[in-house]
């Protein structure tokens, strides 16, 4: 048997975690013959909740869950971690504006990245979830000094998964038969689904709908999936969301399917004309525990556009939490 991979994951005892924890205590981020220990955090007035969780995770006599920890201290959860999942954030109350949420955000980012950063092993993989994904990503990597900074990723793997279920209803296809999606930019409204280089079942999806569809109805639709959910069901995205945390890292840690990438917020390396460093969802490939940004596409003009416009979001996001850049 292997040696248990030990994976942090905050915010343990809320929605999305729910779904979440059980799947990777069944093996579907490392495979099936992966023993796995979860080190899970959650905020004091939670830890009753979580102690539930742990006897539910108990009660399904995983075979490759190899122990469950939990507990309110951030040291005690990032000890040792091969991957920490930070879902854990804290919600937008009544009346509060998105700088307040990106603040509040922030300083609990910057205390848990030192958190991870002293106690984490070098090369975990970490990927944020809670809002602001992208810019609670940066600040943990800036209080993250001791980690590989190409490490510290955020989720738009649902964005991605949204996508591709839209083009496949509008096109009549299954998912499986479309490729090379892409979800540029924020995990936010600004984000930019892009068709322009998908296939469905190996045609150029741009044959198949029209532009208008494209940029008025597709882009606007997966934008904004997020909030049609929490319309109809009163709280957001959690078992969808769930699945992309889930894919997000099975896909970096076992690699994309042959012809095919995957969409994740990564440090950006300059490519495509966005700051280095930002946060910024890109297509990638993935092999051998390692991803790659895909170089070298051609963007049109109406997209270029939306890319500039979404890195603009996140430099006004960086700039509201500038002091928290250690
Ligand atoms: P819940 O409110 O159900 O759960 C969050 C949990 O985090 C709570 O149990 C809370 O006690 C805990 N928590 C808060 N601060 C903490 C801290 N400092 N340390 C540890 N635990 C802490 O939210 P849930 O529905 O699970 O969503 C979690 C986050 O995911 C939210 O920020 C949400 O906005 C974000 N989402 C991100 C998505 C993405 O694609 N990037 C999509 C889904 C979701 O909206």
């Amino acid at each position: 048997m292997k040696q248990p991979v030990r994976i942090a994951v905050t915010g343990a005892a809320g929605q999305i975690c729910y779904s979440l924890l059980f799947r990777i205590a069944a093996g579907e981020i490392y495979g099936d013959d992966q023993p796995v220990i979860l080190q899970m955090l959650e905020i004091t007035p939670a830890l009753g909740v979580l102690e539930a969780v742990k006897m539910e995770l108990d009660d399904c006599a995983f075979p490759l869950l190899a122990g469950v920890v939990c507990t309110d201290s951030p040291a005690v959860a990032f000890k040792d971690v091969d991957a920490a999942l930070f879902v854990g954030a804290k919600p937008r109350g009544p009346g509060m504006e998105r700088k307040d949420l990106i603040n509040d955000n922030g300083k609990i980012f910057s205390g848990l990245g030192q958190a991870l950063n002293d106690n984490a092993k070098k090369d975990v993989k970490v990927l944020v979830v809670g809002n602001p994904a992208n810019t609670n990503a940066y600040i943990l990597k800036a209080n993250c000094p001791d980690l590989d900074p190409r490490n510290i990723t955020a989720l738009t793997r649902l964005d991605h998964n949204r996508a591709e279920s839209q083009l496949a209803a509008k096109t009549n296809s299954s998912v499986s038969d479309i490729k090379k999606m892409i979800i540029w930019g924020n995990h936010s409204t600004t984000q930019v689904p892009d068709i322009s280089h998908c296939t469905v079942a190996g045609k150029a999806a741009t044959g198949l709908v029209d532009t208008a569809w494209a940029q008025e109805e597709f882009i606007p639709k997966v934008a904004k999936r997020g909030a049609e959910v929490i319309n109809a069901r009163g709280s957001s995205s959690a078992a969808s969301a769930g699945n992309g945390v889930i894919d997000h890292m099975a896909t970096w840690i076992q690699g994309t399917e042959e012809g095919n990438w995957v969409s994740m917020a990564v440090p950006s390396d300059g490519s495509y004309g966005i700051e280095e460093g930002l946060i910024y969802s890109y297509p990638v490939t993935c092999k051998n525990g390692d991803y790659e940004i895909v170089k070298g596409l051609e963007i049109n003009d109406f997209i270029k556009g939306k890319i500039l416009d979404s890195q603009s979001e996140l430099l006004e996001e960086r700039e509201a939490v500038k002091d928290l850049l250690s």
